[in-house]
């Protein structure tokens, strides 16, 4: 199998954080001898996105950039190095594009918190455009024949609530509360949670949200635009605080507000990064209550084939809606807003 790669491409790019993004004509880029160059069909869009363009973290981004770490493709070329793809294999862009393989994290399986990595749509270029390089190593897996609009989402939001979940180790039956339920991440990880025998209350904002958690499986939703005292109604409605909290939303004070209502030994698991953020735990209930609060950074190889392993399986779907690749800076605009349900997904052919 062989296929033709133009020398030119579409994709979207910004030269400086916060500057116009211009969706245009670029070169093609060439894998290097351990890379697989994908065509990407479709490219999911993440609020990492949006907070490399704002270049709102302590992390800088290469620029100019390409963003976009959801891409779901076809291998087109390889390296001369690359022995776990052939041409025609489907393949995903993820967040981590490549690590070091050799230092103390790596050798744990916790390659995202290698210091060496490499990062899709941040300091490497990523699924925002038609064509894009990955370190065949990282790159996962997806099975032929799945549909690459639907699975784009599960490569960062899948990956990222189901090792979230994980993290938070909490027994089938237990309440888990996830805040920022009706966003991307949070949308999969109602699911995930339900898959994996939890209860899930829903916190989001407004009564279109409410209707979403709700189909996805939360059995309680609480609405942080209504609410009076959402600390009160969380532990209300889960006799006593939910076990466990997932923080999806992008917002210090719901995190803070997480470490309040989680139940006596629960766990609140730290995952949406609000820029120049701070975790407040009041430190005579944290002790008292002894509640454990712990920070997860997408997944590895391991947990990305088993969060495509549940999306295979059909126990969970991203709520989705595909517009143009030159749409993206709408899409954020929506994504700022807060006026999206689930994810954007890209088409990268217009
Ligand atoms: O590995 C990681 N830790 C990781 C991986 C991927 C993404 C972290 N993230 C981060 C992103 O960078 C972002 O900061 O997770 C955060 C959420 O990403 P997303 O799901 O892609 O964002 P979204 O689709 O915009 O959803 C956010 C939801 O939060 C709600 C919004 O209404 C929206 O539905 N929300 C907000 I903002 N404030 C809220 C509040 N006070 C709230 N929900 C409840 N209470
Ligand atoms: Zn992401
Ligand atoms: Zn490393």
């Amino acid at each position: 199998m062989s296929f033709e790669i133009p020398k030119t491409q579409h994709g979207c790019v910004f030269d400086k954080n916060n500057g116009p993004i211009v969706y245009k004509e670029i070169p093609v880029p060439v894998p290097k001898p351990s890379e697989i160059l994908i065509h990407v069909l479709f490219s999911g869009v993440c609020h990492t996105d949006l907070h490399a363009w704002k270049g709102d973290w302590p992390l800088a981004t290469k620029l100019p950039l390409v963003g976009g770490h959801e891409g779901a493709g076809v291998v087109v070329a390889k390296g001369s190095e690359v022995k776990n793809f052939e041409l025609g294999d489907y393949a995903g862009i993820k967040w981590l594009n490549g690590s070091c393989m050799g230092c103390e994290f790596c050798m744990q399986g916790a390659e995202p918190n290698c210091a060496k990595a490499d990062l899709s749509g941040y300091t490497h270029d990523g699924s925002f455009q038609e064509y894009a390089t990955a370190d065949a190593v990282q790159a996962p897996h997806i099975k032929k024949g799945t549909p690459l609009d639907a699975v784009a989402p599960v490569l960062c939001a899948g990956v990222t609530v189901y090792k979230a979940l994980k993290t938070a180790d909490l027994k089938a039956g237990q309440w888990v509360a996830i805040s920022g339920a009706a966003g991307g991440l949070g949308s999969l990880a109602i699911q995930y949670a339900k898959a994996m025998g939890l209860r899930p209350l829903a916190i989001d904002g407004g009564e279109e949200k409410g209707k979403l958690c709700k189909e996805l499986g939360a059995e309680v939703y609480v609405d942080f635009l209504k609410s009076k005292d959402i600390v009160k109604d969380v532990i209300a409605a889960t006799d006593g605080g939910p076990h466990g909290v997932i923080n999806v939303s992008v917002s210090e004070k719901a995190i803070s507000q997480s470490t309040e209502y989680v139940r006596t030994l629960g766990k609140v698991v730290l995952v949406g990064l609000p820029a120049h953020s701070y975790c407040k735990s009041e430190v005579f209930s944290q002790v008292v209550k002894s509640v454990e609060i712990k920070g997860s950074y997408v997944g590895n190889r391991e947990d990305t084939a088993e969060a495509l392993d549940f999306f295979e399986r059909g126990l969970v779907k991203s709520p989705f809606k595909v517009v143009g690749l030159s749409e993206l800076p709408r899409v954020f605009k929506l994504m700022a807003e807060g006026k999206i349900l689930g994810r954007y997904v890209l088409d990268t052919s217009k």
